[in-house]
């Protein structure tokens, strides 16, 4: 009886460490939409280290630099504040350290992904793509 109850246990264990890892997300892929009829659009993944959160966006339609940050609020309902800034999209690719966030954090509020038309014309975005579980 002793024995059955310690491997009930152990399995209740293991069971409780898989919820702790399906509720901290290592991994995670955001859709970037065309915004405002730019043709532009693409993906962003976004991977879990001890570090940060690396961001990683993929962009069709534009080589140009372009401004691209995490904004607070969903796309379309987006706050002009950048929350955290990512490194200008060149050739269609960003890739940033965010240091000192997990992506629980990001998916515990709204966050969009956002790409600015340019360096000169800031208030015009060409995509977006919601950061969604
Ligand atoms: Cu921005």
């Amino acid at each position: 009886m002793k024995r059955i109850f310690t491997i009930a246990a152990t399995a209740l264990l293991a069971l409780s460490l898989a919820g702790a890892a399906l509720a901290a997300p290592t991994h995670l892929n955001v859709n970037i939409a065309s915004l405002n009829r730019s043709g532009e659009h693409g993906s962003a993944t976004l991977v879990q280290s001890k570090a940060g959160v690396l961001v990683t966006v993929h962009l069709t339609g534009n080589k140009a630099a372009q401004p691209t940050h995490i904004h607070a609020g969903t796309c379309g309902h987006i706050n002009a504040a950048p929350e955290w800034p990512l490194h200008n999209t060149v050739n269609g690719v960003s890739k940033t350290l965010v240091s000192g966030v997990t992506i629980s954090q990001m998916l515990a509020s709204h966050y969009a992904i956002n790409i600015h038309k340019s360096l000169t014309d800031l208030k015009d975005y060409v995509a977006c793509g919601n950061i969604a579980g």
